[in-house]
Parts: structure tokens; sequence; C-alpha cells
């Protein structure tokens, strides 16, 4: 079967907004289930770990600045080719060019300068996804 595991972040502009509900109500409506949540404000450590892959690039220290600005809700979701789907869910990066329908498209603001205000994360492959879930919750599997 193809069911799989995802990390999903309501990033901290989306908890800010009360957008948490309207996030995992889009996730619950297209099928994919709920199988861990937390609130949590993370650490630089921790999102050094998530964001290694972006280490050294010119928007990685803002980026890790506004992650640790505020709390996150960090989900395990899991469904049928759900890395790809959420991410289908989510949009592209950039808020600007996310299609209507999406959750950047439809929700992100502050878009232009802030690409990093763009409400959610997803993991975008199995081992970002096994490696991500391990970070946030390493009590899981
Ligand atoms: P995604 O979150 O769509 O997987 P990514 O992994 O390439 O995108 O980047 C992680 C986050 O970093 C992204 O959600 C927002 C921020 N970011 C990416 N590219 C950026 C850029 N060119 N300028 C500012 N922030 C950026
Ligand atoms: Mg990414």
């Amino acid at each position: 079967t193809a069911v799989q595991r995802t990390l999903v972040l309501v990033k901290p502009d989306g908890v800010r907004r009360n957008l948490v509900g309207e996030v995992l109500r889009r996730i619950e409506a297209k099928g994919y289930s709920l199988v861990a949540l937390q609130l949590r404000t993370a650490d630089r450590e921790l999102l050094a770990g998530h964001y290694a892959e972006h280490e050294g690039k010119p928007f990685y220290e803002p980026l890790v600045e506004f992650m640790s600005s505020g709390p996150v809700v960090a989900a395990v979701v899991e469904g049928q080719r759900v890395i790809e789907g959420f991410r289908a869910l989510a949009g592209t990066t950039d808020p600007t060019t996310a299609a209507p329908g999406t959750i950047r498209g439809d929700l992100a603001r502050d878009w232009g300068l802030r690409v990093q205000q763009n409400l959610v994360h997803g993991s975008d492959s199995e081992e970002s996804a096994a490696r991500e879930i391990g970070l946030w919750f390493p009590g899981l599997g």
C-alpha cells in the first residue's frame, strides 16, 4: 500500500492568526488522519535539525528566528500518499503564487518580503518525513 506519514507544522503565523482549526479541518476533510499532535515553541536546536538542508542559505537565520517566535502546532498525519498530497493541499512555497484552494493560496498574508510566513510546513519525501517525525516526536514509531 501507499499509506504514508508526514510531519505537518502550523507555523507561528498560523497559530497567531487562529488558523490551526482551519488547517486541521482541511487535512481531515481530505481524509487524512492525525496520529500525533502537539503545541510547542521550538528552540533553535530543534529548528537547526528540522531545517538542516537550508543551513547557510541567506534566508536561514530569518527563518529560524521566525519559526522560534511563538508556538507551532506539530502533527503527524497519515494517509494514502499523504506526503505529496499534503504539499498539494499546502500550495507552493511562495504564497504569492500559491493556487486558490490551497492553504497558502487562500490564507497566507504578509507575502512579498516574508516568504517564510507561509503558514504550514509539510515533509517533502519519505526520508524527510521519517527524519522530521523523529525530531518532533522522538517517542513515536
Ligand atoms: P517548503 O516549505 O515549501 O518545503 P523549502 O523547504 O524550500 O520550502 O523552504 C523552507 C522554508 O524556508 C519555506 O517554507 C519558507 C522559507 N524560504 C524558502 N525559500 C525562501 C526564500 N527564497 N526566501 C525567504 N524564505 C524562504
Ligand atoms: Mg521544505
